[in-house]
């Protein structure tokens, strides 16, 4: 399993110390923002790598960002992908659009359970100082989880997104073709707030944000009830991402579950449910995992980050390791959220191009605990491009470039924890 973040007593460099003033001025007490200005609440996903950020000087605060998201969990078990913790109109579509009803203001979707395996992972630093705290979290933990595979789970035993910001990779190739399924009649007016602090050609186009509102505006007609929401819906895509990182997290609630004596019955099971379930995510024709449109089982045939994220989820197919080889020679600085030989690449937008540190982090952990020397090169040209252009959001893989928001949680966060290491 995954090698512990390094001890609090760490020296701590000088870019280090930027990673964590960047922590800090992101904070909000609590829980983190992304980056100021252009996400201004608290983002599932975000959060978990917030808190290994924070388990390199501050474990209290670490554990804080994961309790502080559960307290948006939902009776069904989901953790929401945004929780709007305070007012702020400069993001959109904020909780009016939304209209949810959990215990906090959200968003009615989810986003990779990466928590579920990050908990474990700041129990191992500190077993004594975490042992109470994951104890109280792992019922809500388990939850979520079950909540996946009873809602989220397709024919063929994958697991499935209802959105393509629940996946966390908005404007991938993985969703083109259920997009176009997708008819944003009577979608209204909006007002785009994301383009005011981003570059238009960096982030998703207006044919996505149709789409993206529209299937809000139906979860939110539906009363965001997972059983109506499930009839005839339009937007279902198997999804390596998802499917990944929930194995990997049900993996690592075992062996936590275990040490500490929990009731982790039912836990095998489900693991073994979906190491069966990766299965689907095969793409023979490819020779890659991939994605799949549920509705018309018509593949991605896109070899993206999400792809390398196996390893990570305890899968291995020898193909992938090639595979890896080649798009590291294609692309200097880091994986791409798309392969560069692939005619839709485009290396500024988003996620059809862009190098990210946290994907990367799951790819080249993943792949040294797989014993593939690749996973050292991947954390090398992280640490590269990071110590080049910045804690960016995201960067172009062919040049480096700084690409999205600035002061970014997850690249400080994911530097400290993993990229900023000697290895
Ligand atoms: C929508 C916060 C989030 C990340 C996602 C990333 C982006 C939001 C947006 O920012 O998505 O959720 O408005 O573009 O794609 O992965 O969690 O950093």
């Amino acid at each position: 399993m995954m090698t512990d973040t390094l001890p609090p007593e760490a020296v701590f460099s000088e870019r280090d110390e930027a990673a964590r003033a960047i922590l800090i001025a992101n904070d909000r007490g609590g829980y983190t923002v992304p980056t100021a200005g252009l996400y201004p609440y608290q983002w599932n996903w975000d959060s978990a790598f917030a808190a290994l950020g924070f388990a390199r000087f501050d474990l209290n605060r670490a554990w804080a960002e994961i309790e502080t998201l559960f307290t948006g969990q939902w009776e069904s078990g989901m953790v929401p992908h945004i929780l709007f913790h305070k007012p702020d109109p400069g993001y959109f579509p904020g909780p009016d659009v939304w209209g949810c009803h959990g215990p906090i203001a959200s968003s009615g979707i989810t986003q990779p359970p990466v928590a579920l395996s990050f908990a474990p992972r700041l129990l191992r630093q500190d077993p004594d100082f975490g042992a109470e705290r994951f104890r109280a979290l792992f019922p809500k933990m388990r939850a979520w989880a079950e909540w996946f595979l009873r809602w989220r789970r397709d024919e063929k035993g994958a697991i499935f997104v209802i959105h393509p910001w629940e996946s966390g990779r908005d404007n991938a190739p993985d969703w083109d073709d259920a997009m176009e399924g997708v008819d944003p009649q009577g979608v209204g007016y909006y007002e785009r707030r994301d383009t005011q602090h981003v570059d238009a050609s960096m982030r998703p186009t207006k044919y996505d944000y149709d789409r993206y509102i529209w299937l809000v505006q139906r979860g939110k007609r539906l009363g965001w009830d997972d059983a109506a929401m499930a009839e005839g819906n339009p937007f279902r895509v198997a999804d390596p991402t998802m499917h990944f990182i929930l194995l990997r997290g049900l993996r690592e609630l075992l062996i936590a579950g275990d040490q500490l004596g929990l009731d982790t019955g039912g836990l095998e099971d489900q693991i073994a449910a979906l190491e069966e379930g990766a299965k689907a995510l095969w793409n023979p024709g490819m020779g890659f995992f991939d994605s799949y449109n549920c509705n018309n089982g018509i593949w991605s045939n896109a070899l993206t980050n999400a792809s390398f994220l196996c390893w990570f989820g305890g899968v291995s197919a020898p193909e992938m390791e090639r595979h890896l080889r080649r798009v590291l020679d294609a692309a200097p600085y880091g994986v791409p959220s798309l392969a560069p030989f692939d005619p839709r690449f485009d290396a500024k937008r988003y996620w059809r191009g862009p190098t990210w540190a946290m994907m990367n982090m799951m790819i080249g952990e993943g792949a040294s605990e797989a014993g593939i020397a690749l996973g050292e090169e991947v954390r090398q040209r992280t640490q590269e491009v990071i110590a080049k252009y910045g804690f960016v959001e995201y960067f172009d893989p062919m040049t480096g470039e700084a690409a999205g928001g600035k002061a970014f949680t997850w690249t400080a966060a994911v530097w400290l924890a993993w990229a900023g290491k000697e290895g």
